[in-house]
């Protein structure tokens, strides 16, 4: 029995990668977010910089955001009852903003041991279409782990501009369009990515990354990731403490220690995939 996606939704998220679009937070619960992400990035000029690779352990409403009933019925009926948040980030284009995002598959460097693992797209603004909404190619989940090489581009929001190494027929390309509070899922293994905004209207989504509790990080980095939903019963990544407010001392300690790992896992998983190629 599913608790927030229909049948139809749950086979074609096995069938094509992705669903979209689902109505996870009310229209009011997404500009509340909004404000007090905008209220942040206002008193906190190097917000990003200071929480890159996992804001939900730096902001308040960030950590808020990855336990929304709703979101984790939505992960629940994809990936099963035990469900750790793992990772997060924020793609904000601004009104004709250049950004864009090659096409690539998520799992790429996450060294992570199989794909039970889905990215929840959260809209705090429309996402559209003109103001370079995601974009995926159905289907190609299914085609395991496709080679990448990294590119430069300073409009690319991937940190390592990394593109797929195959022909991507973009005819055959969705649209994930999203009203605020609705989200996409999609599979870590689908070829996604996204033009630039050619609007005057922002385009703000928040991206929360789900594993199973089975699933284990094979790079040999300590990875840590926050119990949201049901039991861990195996322990495969630390437990991540919860901020009671925005920059909770203990809990940046706690980013600091891990965040070096994390980059070092990065950085080894590029560069073996690198030689892998060569
Ligand atoms: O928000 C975008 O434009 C791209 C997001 C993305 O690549 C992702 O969620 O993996």
């Amino acid at each position: 029995m599913s608790k927030l996606l229909s049948e139809e939704q749950v086979e074609q998220y096995k069938r094509e990668g992705y669903v979209c679009p689902i109505r996870a937070l009310t229209a009011e619960e997404a500009d509340d977010f909004r404000k007090r992400m905008d209220a942040l990035e206002a008193s906190e000029p190097n917000l990003w910089g200071r929480s890159k690779i996992k804001p939900h352990l730096m902001m308040s409403w960030f950590n808020e955001l990855i336990r929304h009933p709703k979101i984790l019925d939505a992960v629940e009926d994809v990936l099963g009852p035990d469900i750790l948040a793992w990772a997060t980030g924020h793609f904000d284009k601004k009104p004709r903003d250049p950004g864009f995002v090659s096409w690539h598959q998520d799992a790429t460097y996450w060294g992570l041991s199989e794909p039970s693992v889905v990215t929840a797209w959260v809209a705090l603004t429309p996402s559209r279409r003109d103001n370079g909404c995601m974009r995926v190619i159905p289907g190609t989940h299914t085609a395991g782990q496709l080679p990448h090489k990294d590119t430069i581009d300073i409009n690319n929001l991937l940190s390592r501009g990394q593109d797929v190494e195959v022909e991507v027929d973009e005819a055959k390309a969705v649209d994930l369009e999203l009203q605020p509070g609705e989200i996409s899922l999609h599979h870590t293994m689908l070829i996604h990515g996204s033009e630039p905004n050619h609007s005057d209207t922002r385009r703000l989504g928040i991206t929360i990354r789900y594993i199973a509790a089975h699933v284990r990080q094979t790079s040999g980095f300590n990875d840590s990731a926050t119990l949201v939903r049901g039991t861990d019963r195996y322990g495969h990544f630390l437990a991540e403490p919860q901020p009671t407010r925005d920059f909770d001392p203990p809990v940046v300690a706690f980013y600091n220690d891990i965040v070096g790992e994390i980059r070092r896992r990065k950085e080894a998983i590029a560069t073996q995939a690198k030689s892998a190629s060569a």
